[in-house]
């Protein structure tokens, strides 16, 4: 955990990588520095053969408060589009790993925009989601206008994008923003994301790549393309070890030994 400023980095269980973001004086505001940080220990999960699943999380007051509105006041149109600001803040959702957001407290603008970009996300009965941007005079930057339509509907994602408000977990949850809320107690939700990566963890390695692709491809493909793409797919995994071991496994009522081969 030394070598990183803004975050910290463990292995709650050999087979789950917990990433917590640090940076609690600035309510875990997302500046560039934190976001290197965020994408070198992501990255190194992905590579890393013995984790199934990722969590992210932040504190207990808040996920991510935003993008470092300090660090980008005074920049000009031609720094943010000659540097395309932000490129790299989407990297998460290019992870082939899974990675659950743990959110408790203030997930707001980027924050949210951050969570949005994981595969699921479990709330804490704290956590407040929101795109603040329109009080600034931006909008979304980070997917939010993008994902949340997708997720929650154009009236929901418009009356986030345009008025502000920060919506519940219970809300979140009720429009389908988030998997579920998690009871309360510090530490909770966290606990509840390392049970599920390590269920996740415990699955054939490929064939939850293979979902995770499936699904995600879904939000750019049409029915027709998503449903071939699909089956193609599932045709592969019967070139694995794991389709013959849980089919075999299935039949001979024992428990399935997957070796991610
Ligand atoms: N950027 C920089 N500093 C921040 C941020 C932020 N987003 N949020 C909080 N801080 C700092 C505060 O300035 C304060 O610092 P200091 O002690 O030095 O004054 C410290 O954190 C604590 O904050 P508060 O005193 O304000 O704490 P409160 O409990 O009173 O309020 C709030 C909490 C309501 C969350 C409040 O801090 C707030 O409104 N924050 C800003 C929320 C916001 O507008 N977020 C959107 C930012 S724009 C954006 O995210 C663009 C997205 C770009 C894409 C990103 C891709 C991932």
């Amino acid at each position: 955990n030394t070598e990183y400023q803004f975050i910290l980095s463990s292995r709650p269980d050999p087979s789950v990588a917990l990433i917590t973001l640090n940076r609690p004086k600035a309510l875990n505001a997302l500046s560039s520095p934190l976001f290197k940080e965020l994408n070198q220990a992501l990255f190194e999960a992905d590579a890393d053969d013995s984790v199934g699943a990722i969590v992210l999380t932040g504190s207990e007051k808040a996920f991510a408060a935003g993008a470092d509105i300090k660090e980008m006041k005074d920049k000009e149109y031609s720094d943010v589009y000659k540097n395309n600001f932000l490129e790299n803040w989407g990297q998460i959702a290019k992870l082939r790993k899974p990675v659950i957001a743990a959110v408790s407290g203030y997930a707001l603008g980027g924050g949210c925009e951050l969570a949005l970009m994981c595969d699921i996300i479990l709330a804490s009965p704290t956590a407040k989601f929101g795109q603040p941007e329109i009080n600034l005079g931006v909008i979304p930057g980070g997917g939010g206008s993008q994902r949340l339509v997708r997720s929650i509907g154009k009236s929901r994602a418009m009356e986030m994008c345009l008025t502000g408000r920060n919506v519940s977990a219970q809300e979140a949850a009720e429009w389908g923003m988030v998997s579920r809320v998690v009871g309360e107690g510090e530490g909770k939700v966290v606990e509840e994301a390392i049970t599920m990566a390590k269920e996740i963890s415990s699955k054939g390695q490929i064939a939850v790549q293979a979902a995770k692709e499936v699904v995600n491809a879904g939000y750019e493909l049409t029915l027709a393309e998503g449903l071939r793409f699909e089956r193609r797919i599932f045709h592969g995994l019967f070139a694995t070890k794991d389709q013959k071991e849980g089919m075999a496994a299935f039949a001979e009522k024992r428990k399935a030994q997957f070796t991610n081969s």
